[in-house]
């Protein structure tokens, strides 16, 4: 038995293998030519009938621009298009939490662009709790895609109204973050990925916007919050060194518009003052243009996968086992469940 045991264990033992067998069989040795990469053709043909959905959400301060910068984002014309008429006289405060979707078409590509517009808070008093809408929302979308994944008769294609990424807009102080940003972050960071970024940042000198983001990051980081990219979910070095880039920008010192003005015979989006316009998609002026690479073009995808892997399984994980808890099968529609319960679960987070 021993004797059997050690040979299993020590393939060594055995004669040489014959190398050829041994190599990798590639589908030109056997078959000649198999076509295993086109299966990448058909991924894409299928992603491409099937579209994208991207939900990002603006939080922060009231008068920070939150609004000023979704139009900005997706280049103002395209945002106005389905936006009330107020926005087209001049962006007004936000009074309800709004969602702005856009069907974005390029190249064939469609993608389903929603912007979650929320009312400023920190203008009152006293601002306690003053998150709870925007955590509730977020709990809510959540709870709406569980429900109907675990339904009996599930849709093919669950409509995904999840926040794939929160934009927290910092104040420019140019001192330290406030204990209410603080506070906000760190709740959010634990539901969804945040993104920070420095509302106004024209209103910095250079000088002031680089030591104020360092600052932040230590403040950040002293206090335990995490925001997107987190180093945990790198996937690879080869991902490590691409966000490790943009761990040293965060947060990005953003400047937002929705006027277009002529500079060198050109239509730009920018900011007029006294001294000459503020362009915003100018690298050299601001970071308006990092921020909507990440968003857009670099970690779109990852975005969404760490909201359904992370975030989402989290939260997932915790309504089941509650359900389980209470004697509620796992094939019994949330939806039946008491509302009130469901209810309290986006409370109890708060
Ligand atoms: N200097 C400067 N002003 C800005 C910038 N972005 C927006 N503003 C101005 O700030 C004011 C408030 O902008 P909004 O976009 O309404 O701010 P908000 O965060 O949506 O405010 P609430 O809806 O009350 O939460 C407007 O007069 C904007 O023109 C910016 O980047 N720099
Ligand atoms: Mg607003």
């Amino acid at each position: 038995m021993r004797e059997a045991e050690k040979s299993m264990a020590e393939p060594q033992s055995k004669p040489d293998p014959d190398p050829k067998t041994e190599a990798t069989v590639t589908g030109l040795d056997l078959f000649g030519y198999v076509g295993i990469e086109s299966v990448l053709d058909q991924m894409r043909r299928k992603a491409v009938k099937t579209g994208f959905e991207f939900n990002i959400m603006v939080v922060g301060q009231s008068g920070l621009g939150k609004s000023t910068l979704v139009n900005t984002l997706f280049k103002s014309k395209v945002s106005r298009k389905s936006c009330s008429p107020s926005f087209e006289e001049g962006i007004s405060k936000t009074v309800n939490l709004q969602s702005v979707s856009h069907v974005i078409e390029e190249k064939g590509v469609k993608m389903k662009l929603t912007v979650i517009d929320t009312p400023g808070f920190g203008d009152q008093i006293n601002n306690l709790n003053c998150w709870e809408p925007i955590m509730k929302y977020i709990n809510e979308q959540y709870e709406k895609y569980l429900k109907e994944e675990i339904n009996i008769n599930r849709k093919r294609k669950i409509p995904d109204t999840r926040v794939h990424c929160c934009i927290y807009f910092v104040p420019p102080t140019g001192h330290c973050l406030r204990p209410l940003d603080l506070e906000f972050m760190k709740r959010l960071g634990k539901v969804v990925s945040v993104v920070p970024v420095i509302a106004k940042s024209d209103t910095l000198t250079l000088d002031e916007r680089q030591r104020f983001k360092e600052r932040i990051r230590q403040d950040l980081w002293t206090n335990g919050i995490k925001v997107y990219p987190q180093k945990e979910y790198d996937e690879d070095t080869e991902d490590r060194i691409l966000n490790d880039k943009i761990r040293e920008k965060i947060p990005f010192a953003v400047v937002g518009t929705d006027k277009e003005h002529q500079v060198n015979g050109k239509n730009v989006l920018g900011r007029k003052t006294k001294w000459g316009v503020i362009e915003v998609e100018n690298v050299a002026h601001c970071e308006f243009a990092n921020l909507r690479d990440l968003l857009i073009r670099s970690h779109l995808q990852d975005l969404k996968d760490v909201t359904h892997n992370i975030h989402y399984e989290t939260y997932r994980v915790r309504r089941l086992n509650e359900s389980n808890l209470n004697g509620i099968g796992l094939s019994t529609p949330l939806a039946s469940v008491n509302g009130t319960a469901v209810r309290k679960e986006s409370e109890s987070n708060l």
